[in-house]
């Protein structure tokens, strides 16, 4: 597989600063190296840099730094479209405001390829508010949102050329859902696996029957991996943490499973905030769980087995 890395060191989407760290940290810990040895090929794009727009007013006052989120989207979702002509793009964040460029891209990208773009969003949150309904005004938690072509962010986000349908997103590991972001998924068709549906079912049917949906219909799978998926006690460097998250062996399994089913196209690791991590603890992690994505495994499969 050939692997293009994107940096988007973006950290205006949250309160907490750090996460325009999150790039290094994750190239420090070794991305790279894991998938050279994997037998992947490899380029470092380097960093995107976004070009700023102008002032725009919104009468949502709690908003914060929309012309700087802006920005982002627009050059993220260019080189998202560019870099997926002919490689599996790793989207490095930063918060996970970039993922409303990186969707935004792919979802233009599969739909001149004409293919259907699912989404697996892991994440202790669904990121489905508009510019209208958030309360905290953090722009991190509109991502998905943005990329579905929910209404209110014209005019002050760029013009959508392609939306991935609500109903192809899974969101998993979800457990901390704001009021309105409960009806807006509801409403939009958006497929969401809580904590419980984990804890009742067990993760892997849950992912397994998403999968069979993806192969089913030939689509594209842009995997967006915030690191607050993952339980504090084995992540800690997040700025959102929330208690019981998916554990060590779970978050493994998942990324296995996406491996073998050789349905993934894009990924995104976002949130890892490096000065709230404990010696690069998390950032291994996040690079391990990557590896297991991309292919590393204890024993082989004698089957496809997702
Ligand atoms: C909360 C937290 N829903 C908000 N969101 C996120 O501020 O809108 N935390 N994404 O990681
Ligand atoms: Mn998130
Ligand atoms: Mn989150
Ligand atoms: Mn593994």
């Amino acid at each position: 597989m050939h692997c293009r890395i994107i940096g988007a060191p973006i950290q205006e989407g949250t309160d907490r600063r750090g996460c325009d760290m999150g790039p290094s940290s994750l190239r420090t810990a070794g991305l790279v190296e894991a998938l050279v040895e994997l037998g992947h090929s490899v380029a470092d794009m380097g960093q995107v840099v976004p070009t700023p727009g102008p002032l725009q007013a919104h009468p949502n006052k709690a908003l914060k730094a929309l012309p700087a989120i802006a920005a982002w989207t627009a050059a993220l979702a260019e080189a998202a479209y560019q870099m997926s002509a002919d490689a599996l793009p790793i989207f490095l964040g930063g918060d996970h405001s970039m993922s409303a460029g990186t969707v935004s891209g792919i979802a233009r990208r599969a739909d001149e390829l004409g293919k259907p773009l699912f989404v697996l969003w892991l994440d202790a949150h669904p990121d489905f508010h508009t510019l209208d309904t958030t309360t905290s005004g953090n722009l991190h938690g509109v991502p998905l949102a943005y990329a579905s072509g929910l209404s209110g962010f014209q005019g002050y986000f760029p013009k959508l050329q392609a939306n991935v349908s609500p109903e192809r997103i899974c969101a998993i590991g979800i457990r901390s859902v704001d009021p309105a972001e409960r009806v807006a998924l509801a409403e939009a068709g958006v497929v969401v696996h809580d904590m419980r549906a984990i804890d009742e079912h067990g993760i892997a049917p849950l992912l397994r029957a998403f999968l069979e949906r993806v192969a089913a219909e030939g689509g594209m799978l842009h995997v967006s991996f915030d690191v607050d998926f993952l339980d504090p006690a084995i992540a800690p460097a997040v700025g959102t943490t929330v208690p019981g998250g998916a554990t060590f062996r779970e978050a493994h399994l998942v990324m296995e499973m996406l491996h073998d089913s050789g349905l993934v196209t894009s990924l995104d690791l976002v949130e890892l905030n490096p000065f709230l991590d404990e010696r690069g603890r998390t950032a291994t992690l996040m690079v391990d769980l990557t590896a297991s994505l991309m292919g590393r495994r204890i024993m082989d499969r004698p089957t496809r087995s997702f």
